[in-house]
């Protein structure tokens, strides 16, 4: 199936730009080498590489495991591990120890002609595998198959009313859905050009609306609040068409400033790597702050209580919000049971986000079932896996992680840590270097005694206590 559509707009990445036709020429030297592998791993900069690295994948029906490129030995192993990556496709000075996939430098690549056709792939085969956190042990991977991509983009598309003459704005990382899949193959089907600005920063989004004829940016929450937090940038975006947040909740006050100095009400769009993105508000339509809009066309929505019982659509009683649509996600790797736990046994994929319906339909996301995910700047993060992270540290005896409330990143990891002769600055690099970055805890608490209910097993709600 034609996944990339047939023209469009040139690419630019961190200041390189390139034409779609050289682009794809590029991407189809990529195929060429891959051709037939079981999967292949991307070590994700956000550079041109990557992308020529992704579209390559596509152009050759092989699956594409892209790796955060700060993760840490044990995250990357696992990733590696768990996908069966046979190569790691990346710029030719990347470094890769000898027990990973040998490297494929993609740089050094000769470029084809006419790599526009995708490989004729069948609609239910596997694009991307997209690790993502869960509540408990290492990430898993979301299996993303190339009908999916298309339904979620055409379905985008439409909601957004994003068309070629659009130039899409925004600097999120190329590992996740929303900076990859919305923001990379998104522009690619849809033919708009991409100015991708390297990092998500205020500053650059202001540059590319002034000098580049942005008119469609992307942002998660923290890119918006700090957007909010200075004047002369924000109103830099009042040229733009549609500014649209996601990925996390945009806070309400934060929804108000931009609004008023951007002139723009921010569209708000709810997803997760395992369902791409399902409801939005429209372009032509209302924005409500705390809302995140309707279902897109082809996604099905209900609530359903603890029990599984129906939960009414009275905009105030809150149940888990489970979906169903051509867009969903085919499963974990190499995780049968896990994919069959995430489905109820009428075939809806239970979401674990707590929410609201209207009688008119819309939606609001009021919390998450476990409060063992974390998110923090848009990055989803398991307690689980921060938990085992610090464990692993000799002095370390306990630990606990959760989310406590953050300004800037909504929610931040925090750590409860009962350990011997250990600073909680060491604790935090120990994190970062084992993990990727982001996944650090920014606050460690070094305490006696975690709080245990009768059973032994840690009450959460009690941290704050300590
Ligand atoms: C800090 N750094 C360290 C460190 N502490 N390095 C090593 N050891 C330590 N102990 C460095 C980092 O490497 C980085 O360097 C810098 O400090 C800051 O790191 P950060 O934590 O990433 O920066 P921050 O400004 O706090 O990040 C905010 C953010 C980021 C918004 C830019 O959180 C972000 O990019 N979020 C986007 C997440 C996203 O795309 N989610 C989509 C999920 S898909 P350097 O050199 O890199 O600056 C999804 C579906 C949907 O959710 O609905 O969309
Ligand atoms: P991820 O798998 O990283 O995409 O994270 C998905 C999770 O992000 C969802 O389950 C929600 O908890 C959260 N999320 C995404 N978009 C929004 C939004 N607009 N409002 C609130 N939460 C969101």
């Amino acid at each position: 199936m034609d996944l990339l559509g047939g023209t469009g707009g040139p690419v630019r990445i961190a200041g390189r730009e390139l034409p779609r036709d050289e682009l794809l020429g590029w991407a189809a030297a990529v195929a060429a080498e891959i051709r037939g592998a079981d999967a292949v791993a991307v070590h994700a900069t956000a550079s041109m590489e990557t992308v020529a690295a992704v579209v390559g994948g596509l152009l050759a029906g092989v699956p594409v495991v892209p790796l955060p490129p700060d993760s840490g030995p044990a995250e990357r192993a696992h990733i590696l591990g768990d996908s069966g990556a046979e190569l790691i496709l990346a710029g030719g000075r990347t470094e890769v120890s000898a027990t990973e996939p040998p490297l494929l430098p993609v740089d050094w690549l000769s470029r084809h002609d006419g790599g526009g056709v995708d490989a004729e792939a069948a609609p239910d085969a596997t694009a991307l595998i997209l690790y993502t956190s869960g509540t408990t042990g290492a990430p898993k991977g979301v299996l993303i198959s190339r009908s999916a991509i298309a339904a979620g983009l055409d379905a985008l598309a439409e909601a957004w009313a994003w068309t070629p003459a659009d130039v899409l704005v925004h600097g999120l990382p190329l590992f996740h859905v929303h900076g990859l899949v919305l923001g990379v193959l998104g522009p690619l089907r849809v033919g708009s050009p991409l100015v991708h600005t390297g990092r998500p920063k205020p500053e650059l989004y202001a540059a590319a609306a002034q000098d580049d004829g942005g008119s469609l940016f992307f942002g998660v929450p923290t890119v918006w609040s700090r957007t909010a937090a200075d004047p002369s940038t924000a109103e830099a975006l009042r040229g733009a068409r549609l500014l649209v947040s996601g990925s996390a909740p945009l806070p309400v006050p934060v929804f108000e400033r931009l609004s008023a100095l951007t002139g723009h009400r921010p569209v708000e769009r709810y997803g997760m790597t395992e369902t791409l993105i399902t409801v939005s508000a429209r372009a032509e339509g209302d924005r409500r702050p705390g809302y995140v809009g309707t279902p897109l066309p082809g996604v099905e929505t209900r609530l359903a209580a603890e029990d599984g019982s129906p939960v009414p659509p009275d905009g105030e009683t809150p149940g888990e919000l489970h979906v169903r649509a051509p867009l969903l996600f085919k499963g974990y790797l190499n995780r049968p049971e896990a994919t069959a736990e995430s489905f109820t046994a009428d075939g809806w994929f239970r979401t674990g986000d707590i929410a609201t319906i209207g009688p008119d339909g819309w939606h609001r996301i009021v919390g998450r079932a476990s409060t063992d995910l974390i998110k923090s700047g848009g990055y989803r993060i398991g307690a689980g896996e921060i938990e085992n992270a610090l464990l692993a540290h000799p002095a370390v005896r306990e630990a606990a992680v959760v989310g406590t409330p953050h300004d800037d990143l909504g929610e931040q990891v925090t750590a409860y840590v009962v350990a011997d002769g250990v600073g909680e600055r060491q604790l935090i690099d120990f994190v970062a270097e084992r993990l990727s970055v982001h996944k650090r805890p920014r606050v460690v608490h070094l305490v006696g005694s975690l709080p245990r209910n009768a059973m032994g097993k840690v009450v959460k709600s009690r941290l704050g206590e300590l």
